[in-house]
């Protein structure tokens, strides 16, 4: 097991933090509300130059594209307001965010009607496995901006996931390529202990269920 899966499980909860009542249903059972941005990832927030980035898209398609930062802009853009929930205990309220609905990328593509899954390839590298059902779903973006301004570096400029109805580190940021799979197969936290599917109003924390996530974790981070 990694050793996040392994640090954490050994510590136990705290009690959580008091929510109003009018948003309480929204918090999933165990996460705390916070008002600032938390920064988490593994590895050095990468830096590109915007005109050589490129996100591919792979896998089970008929045939393989490659997108540009510009070509994604001249897309629609969507924006949504979400609840996101990171795995460490954090849950932030009302986030906006613009980019590509994947629903409308997938549009694009002539991705073969057996594929069931996709791995999200990100920097450094990272990547996570979604089912593509979910990310179907009306709210999963390719985000670059968060509220009302271009994304940051290090909330993962110039292009992440937003998959907000699952905990946070599916939402890879730094994607560079979408690769559509027949059969399902465990990205990097989900190699490492972590659950597959990752509900957090069913707390699929980890994949073992001796294991558990101190209420702190989050807030020995950086934030903005
Ligand atoms: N490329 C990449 N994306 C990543 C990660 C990472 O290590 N690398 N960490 C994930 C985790 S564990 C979380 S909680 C969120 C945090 O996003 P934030 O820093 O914008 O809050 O990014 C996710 N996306
Ligand atoms: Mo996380």
């Amino acid at each position: 097991m990694h050793k996040k899966a392994e640090r954490l499980k050994k510590v136990t909860s705290i009690k959580q933090a008091a929510v109003s009542p009018e948003v309480a249903h929204r918090v999933p059972p165990g996460q705390t509300v916070t008002e600032r941005f938390p920064i988490l990832h593994e590895g050095e927030v990468p830096e590109y130059d915007i005109n050589s980035w490129s996100l591919r898209v792979f896998g089970e398609v008929e045939e393989e594209r490659t997108f540009s930062f510009e070509e994604l802009l001249a897309l629609p853009q969507t924006k949504t307001v979400c609840d996101i929930h990171c795995v460490t205990r954090w849950s932030k309220l009302d986030t906006e965010w613009e980019g590509i609905k994947f629903k409308d990328l997938m549009q694009l593509l002539k991705v073969k009607p057996d594929a069931q899954y996709a791995m999200i390839h990100a920097d450094e590298d990272y990547d996570t496995n979604v089912p593509l059902a979910d990310l179907l779903e009306e709210n999963v973006l390719l985000a670059h901006r968060f509220d009302g301004e271009p994304l940051t570096d290090k909330h993962g400029w110039p292009m992440r996931l937003l998959v907000p109805h699952l905990y946070f580190w599916k939402s890879a940021k730094w994607i560079t390529g979408i690769e559509f799979m027949k059969e399902d197969r465990e990205g990097f936290w989900e190699r490492n202990g972590f659950h597959n599917y990752a509900d957090p109003f069913k707390e699929q924390r980890f994949s073992s269920e001796e294991n558990e996530m101190p209420e702190d974790e989050w807030l020995k981070k950086e934030f903005d």
